[in-house]
């Protein structure tokens, strides 16, 4: 493996010359603040010798002129609000797309690339952050994504002391201890305080115990203090853990974590946190004045001293990687890329999966089982295809999968299953991480329990992350396991996350088996071919048995999948129709055998089936354009929590009216009534919870005749 470049100059004090350039970049870092007139000084304070030393203590492998060079070392400021001291180290490494006068910027409107908190998109930043406790899962994402792809480059994420009392840093830690991610390194802004009180006012934990219980490897490094000699031994320890860290990687079969013992708003004594009380300490969020910025400079000056500008600068260049190291670390990655490609292809090649082709008089099945066929299917065409599930692999379908590619560990790289525990933040942050290195993550879980990573996802739909969230087990179908399993609210909650045109995040949800593997098969198709997405896909499963449509009279049925629903002809209809009932998921096929019912009876209705709930508003769409009768009323039908089918289709309506279309109202919306003491969902057979919602084809059927005045 090819090593970063290292200072090279002989006669130069690698040490001294990285604290000089901690307190440059203290001083960048409060003009930036202060300028900005909001920030979080005392947290960025503490890092100032981490980012030093990281990007010219020969650690960090990065090219200023290309900030996404794909073979760089990766990092994650978890800690988002300390971005300030990191877009000063971006100055100061003159990374393309920086400068003083874009540091100082900072925070002045959305079109600035110096945001509040880290985004990605911003040169140099390889996460979005800010909601504290999510950087974790992503840094274990982008270097369990190094090591399955073959590739050196390492992974560092930077954690404030406060932020990890959020649960999902013991998720992640736990995961990155399980899977021996030894080319992730973690640094811990052990800085003592947090936003309101000293984190031993909120938290007794002591990070050295815990982490070493978990199996990471711990190093604690010592830096209380700016004053000059001990600030050296502080570099010195810290430069020297973060170099054994890069060395072990591959190696040591475990993550290491660099607590870092600092004070907030070290460096500026009146800045500096003294054990105040809660409530006391003032420099968390808030930004200095002019008058104290002016305080504060000649205490930092002090310090600095007026080092020699030629050789400063020489200095700081010298932290990147020169264009000779370059080259070899481009041909050694391409290299073992393509040899990782070729070795996960052979690995594959030996087993026997087919695309699942049901027939309309198969047994009934789960349409998760549809998924899951399909997804063991893609992965052995595409290698890019990787899956999780937090300790729901059988219920999800993934264990077919991991038969045939193996399982993720640190002495099977080549895995394409990356076990995970109950951690469903967690395994939607490092789906997020492995999205982000070009991979194609699915993880599932029961539905419901997605709900337990809607920060993820609503974090993924905002900053633009790919992967795959597959909600199995839905609606009250799940039955005989009873309400607490019953995902109803996810279709509402991801459409919130999808933006007015549903743009932010693609949701699909099947009627059948044969649909949940086609959509699978279309996601990744799509991904392969048109390149990754900026946008995360919801894919919705039931759990429960269902039958299998009967394609034969839908014709170009594949297109009509991509144009988000499409009309399923009813057995026996003649003549127009009276009413249209627009069903998704599981319900579709209780609608169509209430339409065959009522047909029978000299009623006609149309059935819409909603392959995807957030594209049928759009002038485009099939269902505006094509699918809407003009005056018929709409009777929407959902195994989930009315409105979020209803209210899209209330949005097709409107649409059409805005192209000059008639379209009738939507009359009923039916669903999941989950009101505590109504007993309409439970333990029970699906049946029974569908008969008790009148989601099941008797019930759909009498209340259509209602509405109908029949
Ligand atoms: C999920 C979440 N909750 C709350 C906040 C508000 N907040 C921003 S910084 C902070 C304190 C962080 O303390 P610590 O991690 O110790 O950071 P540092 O001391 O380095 O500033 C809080 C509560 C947030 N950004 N995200
Ligand atoms: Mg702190």
């Amino acid at each position: 493996m090819v090593t970063p470049t290292m200072p090279s100059q002989k006669k130069v004090d690698v040490v001294e010359m990285l604290r000089l350039e901690a307190e440059r970049l203290r001083i960048l870092d409060l003009k930036a603040i202060t300028k900005a007139g909001s920030g979080h000084p005392g947290g960025t304070l503490s890092l100032a010798e981490v980012m030093s030393t990281l990007f010219f203590g020969g650690i960090f492998r990065y090219d200023p002129q290309e900030p996404s060079w794909e073979n760089r070392d990766r990092l994650v400021l978890s800690e988002g609000h300390t971005a300030p001291i990191l877009y000063s180290a971006f100055v100061e490494a003159g990374l393309k797309g920086w400068s003083i006068e874009a540091l100082m910027d900072l925070r002045k409107n959305p079109d600035v690339i110096a945001q509040g908190h880290t985004t990605r998109g911003t040169p140099g930043v390889d996460a979005s952050t800010g909601a504290l406790g999510m950087g974790g899962s992503k840094s274990l994402g982008m270097a369990l994504a190094a090591r399955y792809k073959g590739l050196d480059y390492h992974t560092f994420c930077i954690m404030g002391d406060g932020e990890s009392e959020e649960g999902q840093v013991y998720e992640a830690a736990s995961n990155a201890a399980l899977m021996g991610a030894d080319n992730l390194t973690w640094i811990l802004n052990r800085n003592k305080a947090q936003q309101t009180a000293g984190t031993q006012d909120l938290s007794h934990v002591r990070f050295e115990d815990w982490y070493k219980a978990m199996g990471w490897n711990v190093i604690v490094i010592s830096g209380e203090s700016a004053e000059p000699a001990k600030n050296r031994d502080y570099i010195t320890a810290l430069r020297n853990a973060l170099l054994q860290a890069k060395k072990d990687a591959r190696m040591a079969g475990r993550p290491t974590i660099i607590i870092a013992d600092t004070l907030k708003g070290k460096g500026v004594d009146f800045m500096e946190y003294k054990n105040q009380k809660p409530g006391e300490y003032k420099f968390h969020g808030v930004a200095p004045t002019n008058e104290e910025l002016a305080r504060a400079l000649p205490l930092i000056e002090a310090r600095l001293g007026s080092p020699d500008v030629a050789e400063m600068t020489a200095f700081l260049k010298d932290g990147a990687v020169t264009p000779d190291v370059k080259r070899q670390v481009n041909e050694a990655n391409a290299k073992a890329l393509k040899e990782r490609r070729q070795k996960l292809i052979d690995i594959r090649s030996a087993a026997k999966v087919a695309f699942p082709a049901y027939k309309p008089t198969d047994k009934p099945v789960g349409t998760r089982v549809g998924f899951g066929n399909a997804l063991t299917f893609m992965a052995q065409q595409h290698p890019e295809v990787v899956a999780t599930s937090p300790d729901l692999q059988d219920s999800v379908h993934m264990f077919d999968l991991e038969k045939m590619a193996g399982r993720q560990t640190k002495t099977n790289p080549t895995g394409a299953y990356f076990p995970e525990g109950i951690s469903e933040s967690d395994a939607a942050g490092k789906c997020a991480g492995l999205g982000m290195e070009g991979l194609i993550p699915f993880m599932a879980t029961f539905d419901n329990f997605l709900l337990e990573a809607a920060d993820e996802l609503q974090h993924a739909s905002a900053f633009g992350s790919f992967y795959v969230a597959v909600g199995t087990h839905s609606g009250c179908g799940v039955g005989p396991d009873g309400k607490s399993q019953m995902g109803v609210a996810m279709p509402a909650v991801i459409d919130h996350f999808s933006g007015v045109n549903g743009e932010l995040f693609d949701m699909y949800e099947a009627a059948d088996a044969q649909e949940a593997a086609e959509i699978t098969r279309l996601i990744v198709e799509q991904a392969i071919r048109e390149g990754r997405p900026r946008h995360p896909v919801y894919l919705r499963c039931t759990r429960h048995n269902i039958g299998h449509l009967d394609r034969s009279g839908i014709p170009d049925y594949l297109k009509k999948l991509v144009e988000g629903s499409y009309v399923v002809p009813v057995k026996g209809a003649k003549g127009a129709a009276e009413l249209i009932v627009v069903a998704s998921g599981a319900t579709v096929q209780e609608s169509l055998k209430a339409a065959e019912q009522l047909a029978t009876e000299g009623i006609q209705i149309k059935v819409v089936n909603v392959v995807s709930l957030n594209k049928i508003q759009k002038p485009t769409s099939a269902f505006v354009r094509e699918q809407l009768e003009d005056k018929l009323p709409l009777v929407t039908v959902h195994d989930a929590e009315p409105n979020a089918l209803g209210h899209r289709v209330k949005d097709a309506v409107n649409t059409a009216r805005q192209i000059g279309r008639q379209p009738g109202i939507v009359v009923r919306s039916l669903g999941v009534n989950i009101t505590p003491l109504a007993a309409h969902v439970g333990s029970g057979s699906s049946e029974e919870n569908y008969r008790r919602n009148q989601l099941d084809a008797a019930g759909i059927a009498a209340v259509l005749k209602q509405v109908l005045n029949k």
